[in-house]
């Protein structure tokens, strides 16, 4: 896997240039390079990488066009309001107090745009909320302080994921923090169900460029999907504030072929086959 290279302000400094010219085809090769994770010098959000987090991105673009526009139209009333009517030029002021056709106008425009923006606003909701057609599950576990992964459609498959040590995320390439022992793995271009829950407080399943970021409840089931669209190792963190070790219980997704899933996954029932590992980690913690 193609990692990002060292040289961030080099990179940053490209990235930036071919943006401005309106060339970011020629970066295009590289971009895949940078899905997995932030770089250094990083402008804008991590690239999309499922059809949830392209539209996340298209209506955030359309957002910052309407709040470019309405901090532009404040920015002129404000510049005109200091020029024309600053105590110099205008010496007497007005002692005018009510306005009714400016106090509708001014209250009815903004509860337009509103409406007018939570309309694409509430179709993304439904898009992200759940996908009728699922080709297969993975039951997503928060603990104090790490994950649990169980594949329903793979028998009894489930195995707990560990952040690495900064010796570890070195020799397995991954970047510090963000690698764990066992990755979640899941096919390619397959709508993945995932259900999100805890055993103890209230977790955060969050991954950047799949665009989930869901809530683990105790004694609750959150359900999300995502298809990824191409190969690749993604990353994301627990992003609720859940206890003293929250920023170290991070997620790496490693997206492979449907033949390539197939194999792991049989390796995997064999290897964890005996693994009881999380209720023992939960009676662990529970008995301290
Ligand atoms: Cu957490």
């Amino acid at each position: 896997m193609a990692r990002m290279p060292a040289g961030g302000f080099t990179e940053f400094a490209r990235r930036a240039a071919g943006a401005l010219l309106g060339l970011p085809a020629l970066l295009a090769g590289s971009v895949s390079a940078w899905a997995e994770q932030p770089y250094d010098w990083q402008l804008g959000m991590q690239p999309a990488a499922t059809p949830v987090r392209e539209r996340i991105d298209a209506l955030h673009n359309e957002l910052l066009v309407i709040i470019t526009l309405i901090t532009l139209f404040v920015l002129g009333l404000l510049l005109y309001v200091i020029i024309r009517f600053n105590a110099k030029r205008h010496p007497t002021p007005s002692r005018t107090s009510h306005n009714t056709l400016l106090e509708v106008v001014w209250t009815m425009v903004p509860v337009l745009i509103l409406v007018f923006i939570a309309i694409p606003s509430f179709k993304l909701l439904y898009f992200e909320s759940a996908d009728a057609h699922p080709q297969m599950t993975v039951k997503v576990t928060g603990h104090q302080w790490y994950w649990t992964y169980d594949y329903p459609n793979q028998g009894d498959l489930s195995f707990d994921s560990n952040i690495l040590s900064d010796a570890q995320d070195k020799q397995a390439g991954d970047p510090r923090l963000l690698g764990v022992d066992n990755p979640m793995v899941v096919p390619v271009g397959e709508v993945v169900r995932v259900l999100v829950t805890s055993t103890d407080v209230i977790h955060s399943w969050f991954v950047p460029s799949a665009g989930v970021q869901e809530y683990a409840v105790p004694g609750r089931t959150n359900e999300a999907w995502f298809k990824f669209d191409r190969p690749g190792v993604y990353y994301g963190q627990c992003n609720q504030i859940c206890g003293i070790n929250h920023p170290f219980m991070p997620i790496e997704i490693h997206v492979v072929s449907l033949a390539d899933f197939a194999k792991w996954a049989a390796d995997a029932k064999k290897k964890f086959s005996s693994n009881d590992n999380g209720a023992m980690q939960v009676a662990a913690v529970a008995s301290r």
